[in-house]
């Protein structure tokens, strides 16, 4: 079967599209990775190559040798994905170290997988582990209001998981988990890829400071769902604030234990802080 024509191809272009029209993806921002399953690798094997060298992550993830994953290319704009896939993305093998990866499929042109790919691996192990393999999805983008907020809000995981639900009263129920935040890091090494994969035991999403956000998941609806939900929110409070600094009225603590017994979620209590009027 052609490579293209896999539902797990497809979902993984639409979504980067889906995201490039959000205005996400400037220039070359961003990247998306999804963990193939082994019935789709059978499928796709007899067009894959098994020839390119070995190159080292730059990570280590032991628990994810011998897995296939499909990856944005660095430096590839997410605009050009949907047009011409086969030079922006590639197919990689982790090799059974867990060290190195090769080139299967795609990128075309020349080029190396994600600059994030120690990041997106890392994460990519700690759910794997954590989820029993569900998760398959991990996706970064720069949403302009999400990163706006990391300029005045503490960078702590509490403000920002707090200020978030309050914006949405659906936000609680899509990540009832709460989502985790890192100072501003030198992104694309193996530091801010185990600072992000610390969070990622805790939440489905990381903000990176003054850059972006990795969210995860178990699919690509399911992702770009919880990123577009994420932004959303962000988006309100940034509006709240250009017009007060204080609001006259929000959802309290009381309303998310409330909302939490109604839609049968259970929301960490160290999100529901009373704060100095
Ligand atoms: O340019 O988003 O974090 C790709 C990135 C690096
Ligand atoms: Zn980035």
């Amino acid at each position: 079967m052609k490579i293209l024509d896999m539902t797990f191809v497809r979902g993984f272009i639409r979504m980067a599209d889906d995201g490039f029209r959000m205005g996400w993806h400037e220039r070359n921002g961003g990247n998306l990775s999804y963990r193939i399953k082994p019935e789709e690798v059978e499928i796709i094997s007899p067009r894959l190559r098994h020839d390119s060298p070995f190159v080292p992550i730059g990570a280590s993830v032991p628990d994810l040798a011998g897995e296939y994953f499909l990856v944005t290319g660095s430096g590839k704009f997410f605009r050009d994905i949907k047009d011409d896939p086969e030079a922006t993305l590639a197919i990689i093998q982790i090799d059974d170290k867990g060290e190195n990866y090769q080139l299967k499929w795609g990128l075309v042109e020349g080029g190396k997988p994600t600059s994030e790919l120690p990041s997106h691996l890392m994460n990519h192990a700690v759910k794997k582990r954590m989820t029993d393999g569900r998760y398959r999805v991990i996706y970064h983008a720069h949403p302009a209001n999400i990163i706006a907020l990391t300029f005045v809000l503490p960078l702590e995981d509490e403000v920002f998981t707090r200020e978030l639900w309050e914006m949405a009263t659906e936000c609680p129920v899509v990540f009832p988990d709460g989502v985790g935040v890192v100072g501003w890091m030198v992104p694309g090494g193996e530091e801010i890829a185990i600072a992000t994969s610390r969070l990622m035991e805790k939440y489905d999403a990381a903000i990176w400071a003054h850059h972006g956000i990795f969210c995860a998941g178990e699919g690509a609806h399911s992702t770009f769902g919880l990123m577009h939900t994420i932004e959303k929110s962000a988006e309100i409070l940034v509006k709240v604030l250009s017009m007060s600094q204080s609001k006259k009225q929000t959802i309290t603590p009381d309303n998310f234990r409330d909302l939490a017994k109604a839609f049968e979620v259970s929301l960490p209590e160290k999100f529901l802080y009373e704060k100095d009027k």
